[in-house]
C-alpha cells in the first residue's frame, strides 16, 4: 500500500501539469507540503482567538488566526461546536479560567469537562477536546520586577485574594489585568511554593496540554492531515476534469483517516479492545507509522492479520468494536503487503 501522502505528492504534480485552473493552488501545497505544520485558530470574534496565537508563539509548528490544513476551533461552551471535519479539528474549551468565578481549580474542572465531552457528544466532531486558559499563560511571560513584588506579599495577604475588587485595591490593576483573578490566584500559590512562576503557569492554564494534544494528533500525522487538506483543497477545482475522478478515489478509500478516527475515540474511552488496547494503537501507527513501529509490539504483521480480523466476529465484542477491529485488521492487511514487497 503506497501512503497518502506519496499518493497525494504525484496527484499535485500531475494538477499543475494537467490541470490548469488547479495548477497554482496545487503548487502552493507541493511547497507546504515540505514547510512547517501550519495550524489556524479559529471561532467566534471575542473567543480569545489572538490570545491562544500568543500562548503559542514558539511551538514546533507555525501558529495561524484563520483555518488551514489542521485547526484549534475555540468555544466559549461545549454545544457550540456543531460542525467540524473530525480528523483535521481539536476543539478548544477557551478562556477556561473564568468558569468558576476564576477559582484556583477552574481549568482542572474545565478539563475534566472537555473529557467528558470527548466521550460523550463531542468525540465523534474532533480528536480531542481541551480546556485552555491562554491568558494567564502569556501574561506569565510578561510579568515585570513590580509584579513579582507584588505575587510575593500576597502570599501573605491571603483576604487580598477574595475577589477581583479587592485584589485592584491592594495591587491595582496592572496585575489582575495581565493574569486574570484565576492567574493571579495560582502565580501567588506558585510563589508560596517556590516554583517558577511563568512555567507553572502554561502549565496550570492548560496551554501544556494543548501543546501535547497538538503534537499528538497533529505533529505526529503532519503527512497525511496536510496530504488529506491538500487533496480536499483542489477538489473543487478539478470540476469536471478527468483527474477529479482519481483525487475522489483517494480521498474515499484512504485508510489513514480512519485511522485517526479510531485512536481519538480510544484515547476519549468512546471505544475499548480491553487489554488489546495498547497493541491496537501501536497497529494504528499512534507510536510511529514505519512497518517496524506499527508491529512492535505484535510481531508479525501475519499472525496479527489474523487475530484482528477474528475479533470483527467475536460475540465478545458490540457491533461498533467489531467495526474497530475492522479498522485495525485492514492496517495489518497494509502490514502483510509490505513484508511481502519487501
Ligand atoms: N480571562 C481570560 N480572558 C481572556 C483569555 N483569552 C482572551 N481573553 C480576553 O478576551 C478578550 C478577547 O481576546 P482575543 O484573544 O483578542 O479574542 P479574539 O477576538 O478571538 O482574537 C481580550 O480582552 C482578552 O484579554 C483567557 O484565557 N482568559
Ligand atoms: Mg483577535
Amino acid at each position: 500500500m503506497t501512503d497518502l501522502p506519496t499518493i497525494t505528492w504525484g496527484l499535485l504534480e500531475r494538477a499543475t501539469r494537467e490541470a490548469p485552473p488547479s495548477a497554482q493552488v496545487a503548487d502552493e501545497w507541493l511547497a507546504r507540503l515540505q514547510g512547517p505544520l501550519r495550524v489556524g485558530v479559529v471561532g467566534a470574534a471575542g473567543v480569545g482567538r489572538s490570545t491562544v496565537v500568543r500562548a503559542l508563539a514558539g511551538a514546533p509548528f507555525e501558529v495561524v488566526e484563520g483555518d488551514a490544513a489542521v485547526r484549534l476551533w475555540l468555544v466559549r461552551r461545549p454545544d457550540e461546536a456543531v460542525a467540524a471535519d473530525a480528523v483535521s479539528t481539536i476543539v478548544v474549551l477557551a478562556r477556561a479560567d473564568e468558569l468558576g468565578g476564576g477559582r484556583v481549580d477552574a481549568v482542572a474542572a474545565a478539563g475534566r469537562v472537555a473529557a467528558r465531552h470527548a466521550r460523550e457528544d463531542l468525540g465523534e466532531r474532533c480528536q480531542a477536546v481541551v480546556a485552555v486558559a491562554a491568558l494567564p499563560a502569556v501574561g506569565g511571560l510578561r510579568l515585570t520586577r513590580d509584579d513579582a513584588n507584588a505575587l510575593a506579599a500576597l502570599v501573605h495577604e491571603p483576604d487580598a485574594l477574595l475577589s477581583v475588587d479587592r485584589l485592584r485595591a491592594r495591587v491595582g490593576a496592572a496585575l489582575p489585568d495581565k493574569l486574570g483573578m484565576f492567574g493571579v490566584r495560582v502565580a501567588v500559590e506558585l510563589v508560596r511554593q517556590g516554583a517558577a512562576v511563568p512555567s507553572g503557569l502554561v502549565h496550570h492554564s492548560g496551554v501544556q496540554d494543548l501543546l501535547d494534544a497538538v503534537d499528538t494528533h497533529f505533529l505526529a500525522r503532519a503527512g497525511v492531515l496536510r496530504a488529506r487538506a491538500a487533496l480536499l483543497a483542489i477538489t473543487p477545482l478539478l470540476r469536471g476534469h478527468p483527474l477529479s475522478a482519481d483525487v475522489e478515489r483517494v480521498l474515499a478509500s484512504a485508510h489513514e483517516p480512519h485511522e485517526l478516527r479510531l485512536l481519538a475515540a480510544l484515547d476519549a474511552g468512546r471505544v475499548s479492545f480491553g487489554h488489546r488496547d495498547e497493541e491496537a494503537r501501536y497497529l494504528l501507527g499512534a507510536h510511529g507509522t514505519s512497518p517496524a513501529a506499527r508491529l512492535a509490539v505484535s510481531g508479525d504483521a501475519y499472525p496479527a492479520h489474523l487475530r484482528w480480523q477474528a475479533l470483527t466476529e467475536s460475540p465478545d465484542l458490540t457491533h461498533d468494536e467489531q467495526r474497530a477491529a475492522a479498522t485495525v485488521a485492514r492496517s495489518c492487511a497494509a502490514l502483510v503487503a509490505v513484508g511481502v514487497v519487501e
